[in-house]
């Protein structure tokens, strides 16, 4: 399928495209091992939910935070799901692919359950339990168990004695691999969703390709609980754009501050092109409709991870996660300072190591 890769760091494994390990072959592995688990009645539900009245974080620490709960739900042997109604329901946007996550209460007719916060640093409750092999069944006693959390554990869970017996996969992908193939495994657009893309398909898109941007800035208008990131440099972006033929080139900016896309739109009016909506974080209300903002979110994220060109910054996870799960391997480029440096899905982490899916941060972003 791709190509050999060489193993240069922690997170970067893998024999991508080898003989006996295909992903046909991990797939059939996580079918497998849903169906067997299916046949249990104890579950680990990743929990994000108004009831419980807590910040569940942004797209890409939900993501993330899926991810490191469903590994967990393999190493404790329960069925997986995932509760998730805030600020709105998930299933409205995106629902069950191959594997059905769907959470529903009538699981808890007789059957003992807990809640557990494990955001950020709280993760080391239970650090022993994940990454050094100690027994998840003296810890979580009762039959539904359920977690939120926020962060990527991947190169950590590595490092567990026995994992490449409990989960094959996770030592022998890299880490871009797992989210693209786990993301598309779980996820599929939901009917609004898909209407809403392929409206702005016909409606926007006018050229072959399409080059886009992320931009991360941190508290603005839209987001004013938001914590502030480092500016970006815009005429690096520019000087990119500038280089694109654009009769071939649609361009789109996605951000999370209108201001960038009002510069944008000034300097490229015939090609930039955007989706509807005002911006919102998912998870601070502020003066937007909470809907319309989710669906730009899952709208621009899904842009994203199928652009011709894809810019991302390090400033956050929201275009890390989008550029691991795009199909496209030609055409990353990681911006760091004015400097737009040719990257790929497996070099993403080396050149921004810091973050919710790298070295994690002191400073607890949202
Ligand atoms: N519509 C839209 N919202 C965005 C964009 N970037 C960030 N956001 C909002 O900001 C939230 C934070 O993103 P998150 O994935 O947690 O990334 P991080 O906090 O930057 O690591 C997202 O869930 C969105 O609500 C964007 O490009 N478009
Ligand atoms: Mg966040």
């Amino acid at each position: 399928m791709e190509g050999i890769l060489n193993e240069t760091s922690e997170n970067r494994v893998i024999s991508k495209g080898s003989e006996n390990i295909t992903w046909e072959r991990i797939l059939r592995e996580i079918f497998a091992t849903a169906n067997h688990s299916r046949q249990r009645t104890k579950y680990i539900v990743y929990e994000c939910s108004k009831a419980r009245g807590m910040h569940c974080s942004g797209w890409s620490d939900r993501i993330a935070g899926i991810m490191t709960t469903y590994i967990i739900s393999i190493l404790t042997k329960r069925h997986f799901l995932i509760h998730f109604d805030t600020p709105c329901f998930l299933t409205d946007y995106i629902m069950p692919a191959h594997f059905d996550w769907r959470y529903n209460s009538s699981i808890l007719q007789h059957r003992t359950s807990s809640f557990h916060y494990y955001k950020n640093l709280n993760h080391k409750k239970i650090a022993k339990y994940m990454f050094q092999g100690d027994d998840f069944d003296t810890y979580f006693k009762h039959d539904v168990i359920f977690i939120l959390m926020n962060w990527d554990f991947i190169a950590d869970f590595r490092k567990r004695p026995n994992i490449g017996h409990d989960i094959p996969w996770i030592t022998q992908y890299h880490q871009s691999d797992i989210y693209k193939h786990l993301y598309n495994f779980f996820f599929k657009l939901s009917p609004v969703s898909d209407r809403a893309l392929n409206h702005f398909i016909r409606t926007q898109r006018k050229r072959k390709k399409i080059a886009c941007a992320h931009i991360r800035h941190g508290r603005n208008s839209n987001m004013p609980n938001d914590i502030k990131r480092g500016q970006l440099p815009l005429q690096a972006l520019w000087k990119l754009f500038d280089t694109l033929d654009k009769n071939e080139y649609d361009l789109f900016v996605a951000s999370d501050t209108n201001n960038v896309k009002i510069f944008a739109k000034e300097r490229y009016p015939e090609n930039m092109i955007d989706t509807p909506g005002e911006i919102t974080h998912i998870d601070q209300s502020g003066m937007n409709d909470e809907r319309e903002g989710f669906l730009k979110q899952i709208l621009d994220f899904h842009i994203l991870t199928r652009c011709d060109v894809l810019i991302i910054s390090g400033n956050g996870g929201f275009g890390m996660l989008a550029a691991f799960i795009r199909n496209i391997d030609y055409g990353l480029y990681c911006w760091k300072g004015e400097s737009m440096i040719p990257c790929s899905r497996y070099t993403v982490t080396d050149i921004f190591p810091s973050g919710k899916f790298g070295k994690k941060p002191m400073n607890l972003w949202q």
